[in-house]
């Protein structure tokens, strides 16, 4: 019986194209290695996690001592604001009480932030309509104040979905700065600035949810 292999060259020819080519793949993946290396990820100390689909920002006059609350409300009714700092896919990142909270002790130095500003991060898609009220808590110069409140969709790319400055004039007074509507992939498809108290809403809450109006802080 005839072995097949006995027919086989012994030797292959010398090719000398196909051992560079092995050459420079060997070459390619050693820098593809070294590369890899190189971009692994950076120190995580001090970066701020800034994933979110939507962010909605309160502002008004750096160093005014006056309190201005946030309030946003979700299309399936959840309201976050100050009391509730998480509601659904919505977190309020803190309630800046102008001249109040906006400083630190350091040791008997006073050192103050001028910095007054609320923000509403939506970190998931609720399709419907959310409504975005600012409230006047403290009036602490008897002045308007002009509030100004900015919706940016983030992805894919930031996308201004609302900007304009509105005023409040006393304690206690509330308005609604925008509505807007998006859709199931997070397009906004409308906007509209229909006035709607979620004040009043937060009051007919009945139960250990919410106990009365709360404005006490
Ligand atoms: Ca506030």
């Amino acid at each position: 019986m005839t072995d097949d292999f006995d027919f086989a060259p012994r030797d292959e020819p010398f090719d000398p194209f196909g051992v560079m080519l092995f050459k420079a793949l060997q070459v390619i993946a050693f820098l593809f290695f070294i590369t890899l290396l190189m971009i692994a990820p950076e120190a995580k100390s001090g970066k701020v996690d800034s994933k979110a689909e939507f962010l909605i920002t309160m502002t008004w006059p750096d160093g005014h001592p006056d309190d201005i609350d946030l309030f946003v409300q979700d299309p399936l009714g959840h309201i976050v604001f100050y009391r509730r700092r998480e509601a659904g896919f919505m977190v309020l990142d803190r309630d800046d009480r102008g001249g109040a909270n906006d400083f630190i002790l350091v040791g008997d130095t006073k050192v103050d932030s001028p910095i007054r500003q609320e923000i509403v991060s939506i970190r998931g898609i609720v399709a419907g309509e959310y409504t975005v009220n600012v409230y006047h808590f403290t009036a602490v110069t008897g002045k308007p104040v002009p509030v100004s409140v900015k919706v940016e969709r983030l992805n894919p790319i930031v996308q201004v979905v609302h900007y304009d400055t509105i005023e409040l004039n006393d304690s206690g007074e509330e308005k609604t700065a925008v509505r807007f509507t998006m859709d199931s992939s997070g397009k906004v498809t409308a906007v509209n600035r229909e006035q709607k108290s979620l004040l009043r809403t937060l009051a007919s809450f009945n139960g250990s949810a919410w106990t009365g109006m709360g404005m006490d802080k």
